[in-house]
């Protein structure tokens, strides 16, 4: 008896149940960053959530590492076509930073050390569907891919997970950040080929 895979060239085939249309696979980590690597020390680290009254609550770095851990293992896809599967992250949900607010706020807008930012619907950060990461694959978080901490939200485009993560913005308005101020769709679901405005 034989193993046969059919068509296999080399390069990991698309499971089209784990990667959405118009993806390929890829093992290797690309770094896509809008500017340069801003160099954030984890002692004057802090993360704020901002609420639209005004109101604000900041952890420090001490904060997260006290707060519970995850070990989220998901794909992730770039608008730029590469995915990768079961990548492995540790890092706190965002529900433990967004359920005690006071808010009627529907939208968010993450802003970045360094100054990217990135907008999606509050509810899109909720329900165990994104995290503060700052360790990857059992080590911590390079710089170069957002450390010391960064935001994860696998079900969206990659653009959206906001490296050096500073802080959220809760809106009542939906308010375009860096890439979707470019023409980048305003959601980014990678399901759908959300990759451009009026896709
Ligand atoms: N602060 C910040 N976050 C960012 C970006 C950026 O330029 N600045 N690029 C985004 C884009 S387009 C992608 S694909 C991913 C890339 O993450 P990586 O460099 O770890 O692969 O980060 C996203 N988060
Ligand atoms: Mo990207």
């Amino acid at each position: 008896m034989s193993i046969v895979t059919p068509g296999f060239k080399g390069r990991a085939r698309p499971d089209p149940s784990r990667v959405p249309p118009g993806q390929y696979l890829t093992r290797d980590f690309p770094v896509l960053s809008a500017g340069p690597t801003p160099r954030v020390r984890t002692e004057t680290w802090q993360f704020t959530v901002t609420t639209e009254a005004g109101e604000q609550k900041s952890w420090s770095w001490a904060d997260l590492l006290a707060m519970p851990m995850e070990k989220p293992k998901v794909d992730i896809h770039c608008v730029t076509q590469w995915s990768k599967l079961d990548t492995t992250w540790q890092g706190v949900s965002l529900d433990n930073f967004l359920s005690d607010v006071d808010t009627a706020a529907d939208y968010a807008l993450v802003s970045s050390y360094g100054g990217y930012t990135t907008n999606l619907p509050l509810e899109d950060l909720l329900d165990g569907q994104a995290w503060i990461v700052h360790r990857y694959d059992g080590e911590e978080l390079t710089p170069e891919h957002g450390g010391p901490a960064r935001l994860l939200v696998p079900h969206l485009y990659f653009w959206k997970s906001a490296k050096w993560v500073r802080g959220i913005q809760l809106l009542l308005d939906d308010e375009p950040g860096f890439w979707e101020s470019n023409g980048y769709h305003d959601y980014g679901d990678p399901w759908r080929e959300q990759r451009y405005q009026g896709s």
